[in-house]
């Protein structure tokens, strides 16, 4: 290429250049796997990301071992599990992986997924192909691609919310990369020449700008936090069958503390079509992105920032331009969110039980075996199992006459199978600290205190019945989904955190917030100060969302004022 040719080509971030340039995305992967080293080289782990894997190393061993020491690596493995649905040997293979090949646990995300943490770099081959042996993988759970498909849980065997599995199931396989580069990585396959590889029709050698998230539901019902995606699609029935989909774009939520030009943002109404238009409309609204999202600047790169910039109509038309045909402006559904923890009993006369699991974590704490207390239940009754967008584990399918004998294996274990208090149910908080690179304060680790607190204070002003849906991360963005919450903490820096309120329980509204410099032992009594506004002059029955989102910012700022 000549010189004037390469000063012509637009700019683009150096992950384009590598996703370019990766033959299908294989780069050198395989040689890496063999060189002994017990970490990737840097352009290595943006490759990674699309087979599902993020290198990490133990932030807590770094600051043990000091400045100049060789990091602690392992790898995070995520998996590609549509709707965070499983029968009982897939949960039981995903269960024993975690101790033959990661750090013994499983942690359950916010988009129904698994990820194994502390996987050496000799395990994460023996790892993979035990996932794929169970008939899951993942591939393109993370990466610039469409990622885990997100899905209504369905514990009482809805017929309709059932019939939305054939649907995620196909988005999810369609838009997997089609390379075969996993294959020969991974499992041992058969080496395909790249050069001879049909193009991926979808992501072509660029795949996405960046990451792509897609959800399904039922038209009004938003456990999955709809709006936070960049496509979400909500159905329609008629007569027991889908009749179609309204579609919704430009969800998310990361943000950068000193960067005011990236914002969370909840996705708008583009339109209905009918069922038989899905992956049509879908595809149609992926080429957009392709197209025109930002490939200079990852921090502008999502749809919602295409959206913002250029304008819904511009992009309904570059959507129905592909399509073909116009989306309907119906009206938008109104939206709840539906419970599903406890028990249930199915349309069919099955039992399901929704089991609240702090943060997803899955292991077996010091006197709390929990992830041995699933793995006998799963072995003993052989239940399908969900994961729920609040990483929580529904069992699903559970005979009748099962209810004593399941409750029995938590109970002679010592482990309570409610959650601890009202707040507890819908709280949710990211890894962080120890595994996250990204994280700048703790998280997970702290939820347990902070939760604790918050709901000693809902108990003394007699609000136990009305708990806010509280939600932390570790660093603005937004893995635990804090702006679409009542009430939420997000990591600033080490002990510092910025406070949000004035979210809804429907996740409809996003969060405002009151401050970006609370120390955390502030925290509490922050809290409680809020509660005594609420419980003071909230309405009869309103939730701490709908009081902080009416009062405005400023009585709770006041609050910090000295
Ligand atoms: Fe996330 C990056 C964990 C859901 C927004 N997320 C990360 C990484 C991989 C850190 C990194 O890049 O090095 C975290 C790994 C931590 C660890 O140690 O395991 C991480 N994200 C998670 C999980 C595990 C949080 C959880 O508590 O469950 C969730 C995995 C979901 C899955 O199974 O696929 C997870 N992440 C989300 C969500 C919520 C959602 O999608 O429903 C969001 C906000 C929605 C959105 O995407 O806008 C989210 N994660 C991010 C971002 C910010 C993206 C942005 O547009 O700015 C990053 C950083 C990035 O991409 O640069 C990130
Ligand atoms: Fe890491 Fe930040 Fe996501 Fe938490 S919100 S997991 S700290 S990237």
């Amino acid at each position: 290429m000549s010189n004037s040719q390469e000063a012509q080509k637009p700019q683009v971030s150096k992950v384009e250049k590598i996703k370019e340039s990766s033959r299908g995305l294989r780069g050198t992967l395989s040689e890496e796997l063999e060189n002994g080293a017990p970490n990737f080289e840097a352009d290595s782990l943006q490759l990674l990301k699309f087979h599902g894997i993020y290198q990490q190393d133990d932030r807590d061993a770094r600051s043990r071992s000091g400045e100049g020491m060789e990091k602690a690596y392992s790898m995070m493995i995520r998996g590609r599990i549509p709707g965070g649905r499983m029968n009982a040997d897939q949960y039981l293979k995903f269960d024993e992986l975690a101790d033959l090949y990661g750090n013994g646990g499983l942690r359950l995300t916010t988009r129904q997924s698994i990820q194994y943490h502390g996987v050496l770099k000799s395990s994460m081959k023996e790892l993979i192909k035990g996932i794929h042996d169970s008939m899951l993988s993942t591939i393109c759970a993370c990466g610039d691609v469409v990622r885990n498909v997100t899905q209504a849980p369905n514990p009482l065997g809805d017929p309709e919310l059932a019939l939305l599995d054939e649907p995620a199931n196909l988005i999810s396989d369609h838009f997997a990369a089609r390379s075969n580069a996993y294959v020969e990585i991974w499992l041992d396959g058969e080496r395909v020449d790249p050069q001879t590889e049909a193009e991926d029709p979808i992501y072509g050698t660029n795949y996405l700008p960046r990451k792509f998230k897609v959800a399904i539901t039922r038209a009004g019902d938003n456990s999955i936090d709809l709006f936070t995606n960049d496509l979400a699609l909500a159905a329609t029935f008629e007569k027991g069958s889908i009749s179609g989909y309204h579609y919704y774009v430009g969800g998310g939520l990361g943000k950068n503390h000193r960067n005011a030009k990236t914002y969370p943002r909840l996705a708008s109404y583009l339109g209905w079509a009918p069922a038989d238009q899905m992956i049509k409309v879908c595809e149609s609204v992926v080429a957009v992105q392709k197209e025109y999202g930002d490939r200079k600047d990852r921090k502008h790169a999502r749809l919602k920032y295409l959206l913002e910039d250029r304008g819904l109509a511009w992009f309904r038309n570059e959507v129905e331009s592909r399509l073909g045909s116009s989306l309907d402006q119906q009206s938008e559904p109104s939206w709840q969110f539906v419970d599903y923890l406890g028990w249930h009993t199915a349309a069919n006369g099955s039992l399901s039980f929704g089991l609240h699991i702090l943060s997803g974590r899955i292991i077996d704490g010091k006197n709390q075996p929990l992830k041995s207390a699933i793995r006998e239940a799963v072995e003993k009754y052989s239940p399908s199992v969900q994961i729920t967008p609040d990483q929580d584990l529904v069992f699903m399918g559970l005979p009748a006459e099962a209810k004593e004998g399941f409750e029995a294996i938590f109970q002679s274990k010592g482990l309570s199978i409610s959650p601890k208090g009202s707040v507890y149910s819908r709280a949710l908080a990211c890894p962080a600290l120890p595994t996250c690179g990204l994280a700048l304060a703790e998280a997970e680790r702290f939820l347990p205190d902070l939760l604790a607190d918050i709901q000693g204070s809902l108990d003394k002003h007699g609000l136990t019945d009305r708990p806010p849906v509280v939600r932390m991360t570790g660093c603005p963005n937004g893995c635990a989904r804090p702006y679409s919450a009542e009430l939420a903490f997000v990591g600033r820096s080490a002990g510092i955190y910025a406070v949000y309120v004035g979210g809804n329980p429907e996740g409809t509204r996003l969060v405002q917030e009151i401050s970006d410099t609370v120390a955390v032992d502030r925290l509490p009594s922050l809290v409680d100060e809020m509660f005594i506004l609420w419980k003071k002059d909230g309405k009869e029955g309103e939730t701490f969302g709908d009081f902080s989102h009416r009062l405005g910012l400023q009585p709770f700022q006041a609050l910090l004022a000295d």
